[in-house]
C-alpha cells in the first residue's frame, strides 16, 4: 500500500510521513524512482532511448546529482515533433485519458495518463488542496475550464478525492457563477487569478458582495500573478489566496502548491525532481537564485518526462517551511522565458509591470501591454483602465503617474493609454497580457 492510499483511507490528505520526510530520505526515494523512470523512458519511448544511449546514461548507474546532469533535456518541441502519441510510454489501450494544451503556434501538445497516473494526480491535487486549507466536507466551486485544459478535471478529481463537494462550473457564464457561489455556499474557489477579478467586478456591478460569501480560500494558478494581485483578490473577496502551479506536460495542476504560510509553493518531490538552471549555460544556479525550472517526473507511467525545460522562471528554497513540510518551495513564478520582453536592453516580465499597476489609485486591475517595433527598438504601450466613476479629467494625471512609477520601479520608458471601464478584454481563463505586434523574425 503506498502512502497516499494510506492517507486516503485515513480520511486525511495531510500525509505526514511523506510531506515532512527528512530531505536525505526524500532524495533516496527520488533516485530510486528516477531509475525506474529512466527504465520506463528508455524501454518504451524511441526518442528517450536514442538520447539516453547517445549520452551513455544507464538507468542503474544514476545515483548522484552529477549523474542526473548527464541526462539529456526534453523540450516542448519534442512533444510537437512526435505529435500526437510519439512520446507515450504505454500503448493507447492503457491510456485512460488525453489532455492537450493549445499553444500559441502550430499543433497542440497532447499528453496522456494511465489509470494509475490519474489516481496519482488526484492524490496530489487532494494533497495540494489540503495544503491550501481545503478540507473534506467543503464545497469547492471549480471555475477552471473543463475539457482538454488540465485545470478543470485536475481540480475536480482532486476535490472529490479530498472528500469535498464539487461544483463543476468551468469558466464563463460569470453572472451565474456568482449566483451559485452565493446560493450554494461555496467555501473554496478554484479559478485563474485574472478570471477571479473579472468575477469580482461583475459581482460588484450586480450589487453582490462576494466578501459576504462563505468563500474562505481561493486556489489560484495557471498564469503568473503578482503579490499586488494577491492583495487585491484577498481584499475584494475576503479569502486567503493560495498559489497553485502545474503544467500539462508534467501532469497538470498540483505539481506544487502553497500552504497558508504563503511563502512559496511546495513542489511535491516524491513525484517530481526539480532543478533550477541558468537557461543559457544550463548550469545549476545557487539556491535562491532565479533560473529556469526543469522538472523530471518520477512516477508517471504514460508520459515520463526527463529534465523537461518548462521555460518558467523562478527561485527555490529547501529551507524547512513554518508548516513543517520538508518539500522544497518554489517562489512565485515570475513568468515564462518566452514572455520576457527586452526593452532597450532591459529584461522585463509582464508580471513586473503588473506589480506596479495593480492597486494604484483610480485604476482597475485589468491591463494589457502592447509591444511594437519602432525602428530597431522595442516599444511598450501600457493600456490601463480607470475604475468606475473616475472623471475623464483625471486621465492625463493617471497616465503620468503610471509612466513615472513604471520607469522608476521597472526601469523602462513606456507610453500609457488610459481606457474607460470595461474596455480591456476580460479573461475567462488564462489572461492575455501581451499583444506583441513586432514583426516575426
Ligand atoms: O495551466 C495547469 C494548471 C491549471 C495550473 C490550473 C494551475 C491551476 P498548462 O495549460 O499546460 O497547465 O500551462 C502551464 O502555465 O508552464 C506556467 O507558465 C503557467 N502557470 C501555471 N501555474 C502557474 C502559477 C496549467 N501558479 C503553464 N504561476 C506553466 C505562474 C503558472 N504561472
Amino acid at each position: 500500500m503506498n502512502t497516499t492510499t494510506k492517507a486516503a483511507s485515513a480520511g486525511s490528505y495531510f500525509d505526514a510521513a511523506t510531506e515532512t520526510m527528512p530531505r536525505d530520505a526524500l532524495q533516496d526515494l527520488q533516485f530510486d524512482r528516477l531509475r525506474a523512470t529512466l527504465r520506463n523512458a528508455h524501454d518504451n519511448v524511441e526518442l528517450h532511448r536514442r538520447r539516453l544511449d547517445q549520452a551513455g546514461v544507464v538507468a542503474e548507474e544514476v545515483r548522484t546529482l552529477e549523474d542526473l546532469r548527464r541526462i539529456p533535456f526534453t523540450y516542448k518541441a519534442d512533444l510537437r515533433d512526435t505529435y500526437p502519441f510519439g512520446m507515450f510510454a504505454r500503448p493507447l489501450k492503457e491510456v485512460a485519458r488525453i489532455h492537450a494544451s493549445s499553444g500559441t503556434t502550430g499543433k497542440a501538445t497532447v499528453v496522456g495518463y494511465t489509470q494509475t497516473d490519474i489516481e496519482n494526480w488526484a492524490a496530489l491535487m487532494a494533497r495540494s488542496m489540503h495544503a491550501a486549507g481545503a478540507r473534506s466536507g467543503d464545497i469547492i466551486h471549480n471555475s477552471y475550464g473543463y475539457g482538454l485544459f488540465t485545470g478543470g478535471l485536475g481540480a475536480h478529481y482532486g476535490a472529490e478525492r479530498l472528500g469535498a463537494t464539487v461544483v463543476p462550473m468551468s469558466g464563463g457564464s460569470t453572472e451565474r457563477q456568482i449566483a451559485l457561489i452565493m446560493d450554494l455556499g461555496a467555501n473554496i474557489l478554484c479559478a485563474t487569478p485574472s478570471y477571479t477579478l473579472a468575477m469580482a467586478e461583475v459581482a460588484e456591478q450586480q450589487g453582490v458582495d462576494l466578501r459576504k460569501s462563505q468563500l474562505r480560500v481561493g486556489i489560484f494558478g495557471a498564469e503568473p500573478w503578482s503579490h499586488a494581485m494577491r492583495v487585491e483578490i484577498e481584499e475584494r473577496l475576503a479569502l486567503k489566496a493560495i498559489d497553485i502551479y502545474g503544467l500539462s506536460e508534467i501532469m497538470g495542476p498540483g505539481v506544487a502548491c502553497e500552504c497558508p504560510a504563503q511563502a512559496g509553493l511546495h513542489g511535491w518531490e516524491d513525484h517530481f525532481l526539480f532543478e533550477v538552471l541558468d537557461p543559457e549555460t544550463q548550469a545549476p544556479v545557487p539556491e535562491g537564485h532565479a533560473g529556469e525550472l526543469v522538472i523530471t517526473t518520477l512516477t508517471k507511467q504514460a508520459l515520463p518526462m526527463l529534465r523537461y525545460r518548462t521555460r518558467d522562471i523562478t527561485r527555490v528554497t529547501t529551507e524547512r517551511c513554518d508548516c513543517g513540510r520538508t518539500h522544497l518551495r518554489i517562489l512565485r513564478i515570475t513568468g515564462r522565458s518566452d514572455d520576457m520582453l527586452i526593452i532597450r536592453g532591459v529584461n522585463v516580465y509582464p508580471s513586473q509591470i503588473e506589480a506596479v499597476l495593480v492597486g494604484r489609485p483610480m485604476i482597475a486591475p485589468h491591463y494589457q501591454l502592447l509591444v511594437e517595433r519602432q525602428g530597431t527598438l522595442d516599444h511598450v504601450t501600457i493600456e490601463v483602465e480607470v475604475q468606475y466613476g473616475v472623471d475623464a479629467q483625471a486621465f492625463a494625471t493617471i497616465a503620468r503617474d503610471v509612466k513615472h512609477h513604471v520607469k522608476s520601479m521597472v526601469g523602462i520608458s513606456t507610453d500609457v493609454v488610459v481606457k474607460q471601464p470595461g474596455e480591456i478584454p476580460r479573461s475567462q481563463g488564462k489572461a492575455v497580457r501581451v499583444r506583441d505586434l513586432r514583426p516575426k523574425e
